[in-house]
């Protein structure tokens, strides 16, 4: 797990990208020529089971919430296994890093001064102990604030208002929701002794300065408080939500912003230099885009237990269904994001579902039929999906355009990877994503290795798709790469940062008369959803 890949030389410079995400915390380290030295991790199930999370989280109903403490403690922990493994603390000129996002942690009244006086005789977790108000952290995975999202979109003038100013409509997992639940609660809770509020990346570079971070504009962006036109809190939604949000919640910097020098703790403690510097985290999401390097009009899917797709766009164009936030790497700039809770947990349940035991299996069916399943589509929400609302499975199929029950499997199995990618292209080209032959797709996550779905996708979104080695550590990789792009000089532009990284694989071709027949059948595929939506 701990895996120092290369021996560091001790006066080369190095770059830390921290990822706090749901089941793990992990660190890659890069050298100046931007190749990964070291990477180590902590499952927090595994690592730290006496906080008893299962895949880091505690669920009790529609509320998943994550101990605050374990973050911490994991972080302890992850430091001690550098040391013992000898890893030169002193040659990390900055750090940076992301959290999952839309998580929020509540520091009480007193925190600061905790924060600034921490002493290397003993552990973050020690002496950050009576810190939070709230000792279980909202995350991303809890689903409890619907009536809390009704408000904030009544509130704030109807879904379409709050995502023209925040970029999203209200989503149950973004923070201001969350916050909005606890505040309406301060009378079963501790929420009156808060004294600010950080999102898990914010948190993170909390404890490396030594006193409260700000929250970045991209990550801020996903709280459904902040205007991503003005690049400031928004008062009508901080209203809504509770009472002093502005004060709590602190300033927003844009992503990369140099917070400062790292806290006299790690240097005392673990030998990092006093001059090494720490800038602003952001979300796992914006962290990726800025480890994939991405650029304009180029498009990520990342096909995980969720599938997200997000793009850099240039201007913001906010609809009822996906997200906008502010850039991570250019604050001008936004990123358009989808967000499907249906992604390989749902692949797999319908492959089991068609009597087949694996992927090579699942491709010779696949391979039974033609690119369009001769008309045959389907949506397969074996999950509760958000993009749109609601749960179940519908088919329709090509002759009559009737719906039906039941597919043979052969054409069950192309309905499945078929409706999933024309269901992301109808919803990215409304954030703005605009097909032209000179679009790439980069693939990531699990089901980037199957060649079978690559090809589809390339031939939905005629566009050439690319794999790129270490994408697992994309989230990481981002913030180290961003960490590094912080300290250059003169605005330089994020892509004269990363010049070295690892070339991207080209592994798929658009094929146009495939294209052509998936053109056809997209205004079938919305239609449907449309109608799945209506009864939703
Ligand atoms: C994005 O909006 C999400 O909720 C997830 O992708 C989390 O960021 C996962 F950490």
């Amino acid at each position: 797990m701990a895996a120092n890949k290369k021996a560091t030389g001790q006066s080369e410079q190095l770059y830390l990208g921290f990822d706090f995400s749901t089941q793990q915390l992990k660190v890659v380290c890069l050298d100046t020529s931007l190749q990964i030295t070291a990477e180590f991790s902590i499952n927090f199930d595994e690592d730290l089971p006496e906080y008893g999370t299962d895949g880091g989280v505690n669920k009790d109903g529609l509320t998943v919430t994550a101990p605050t403490l374990m973050w911490i403690k994991a972080l302890d922990l992850l430091l001690e296994r550098m040391k013992a493994e000898s890893f030169p603390f002193e040659c990390v000129v900055s750090l940076s890093g992301c959290g999952q996002q839309h998580g929020s942690v509540y520091w009480r009244r007193g925190s600061e001064g905790a924060l600034r006086g921490l002493r290397k005789e003993e552990t973050l977790c020690t002496q950050l102990q009576d810190c939070f108000s709230v000792s279980e952290s909202p995350v991303w995975m809890d689903d409890s604030t619907r009536s809390q999202c009704q408000r904030l979109e009544h509130e704030c003038g109807g879904g379409q208002i709050l995502a023209d100013k925040t970029g999203s409509r209200a989503y149950e997992r973004f923070t201001g929701n969350q916050i909005a639940k606890l505040y309406e609660n301060r009378d079963t809770n501790d929420f009156n002794s808060t004294e600010r509020i950080s999102l898990v990346s914010s948190f993170a570079a909390s404890l490396f300065r030594g006193c409260y971070a700000n929250i970045d504009f991209s990550d801020g962006s996903g709280m459904n408080l902040f205007d991503i036109n003005t690049k400031d809190w928004w008062d009508t939604a901080l209203k809504s939500c509770g009472d002093n949000l502005r004060a709590l919640l602190g300033p927003p910097v844009p992503s990369n912003t140099v917070l400062g020098n790292i806290s006299g703790y790690f240097v005392d403690k673990y030998g990092f230099s006093p001059d090494c510097k720490v800038v602003a985290f952001t979300g796992d999401n914006p962290s990726s885009l800025a480890g994939m390097r991405l650029e304009q009009g180029d498009v990520v899917v990342s096909l995980g237990t969720s599938d997200t797709l997000f793009m850099w766009i240039e201007q913001p164009r906010p609809q009822l269904m996906g997200h906008v936030f502010v850039n991570p790497v250019d604050k001008d700039a936004y990123m358009a994001m989808l967000c499907y809770k249906n992604g390989s947990r749902t692949r797999e349940k319908i492959r089991d579902d068609c009597g087949v035991t694996s992927w090579e299996e699942f491709n010779q069916m696949l391979d039974k039929t033609p690119p369009g399943n001769n008309g045959n589509i389907g949506i397969y929400f074996s999950e509760p999906e958000i993009t749109p609302y609601g749960q179940g499975t519908i088919r329709m199929s090509g002759g009559d355009g009737t719906l039906c029950t039941e597919f043979p499997p052969e054409i069950e199995v192309r309905a499945l990877v078929e409706g999933q990618f024309l269901a992301k292209l109808n919803h990215a080209t409304k954030l703005g994503y605009h097909m032209t032959r000179a679009t790439r797709v980069l693939a990531t996550g699990g089901a980037s290795a199957n060649t079978n779905i690559l090809q589809i996708i390339a031939d939905v979104f005629n566009s050439d798709v690319y794999v790129i080695g270490g994408t697992a550590n994309s989230a990481c990789v981002g913030g180290a790469y961003r960490a590094k792009h912080s300290l250059m000089s003169g605005g330089s532009a994020f892509r004269d940062a990363v010049q070295e990284s690892p070339a991207y694989e080209l592994v798929a071709k658009p094929r146009e008369e495939a294209h052509k027949v998936y053109m056809n059948l997209l205004e079938k595929y919305a239609k449907l959803e449309e109608s799945f939506s209506a009864k939703h």
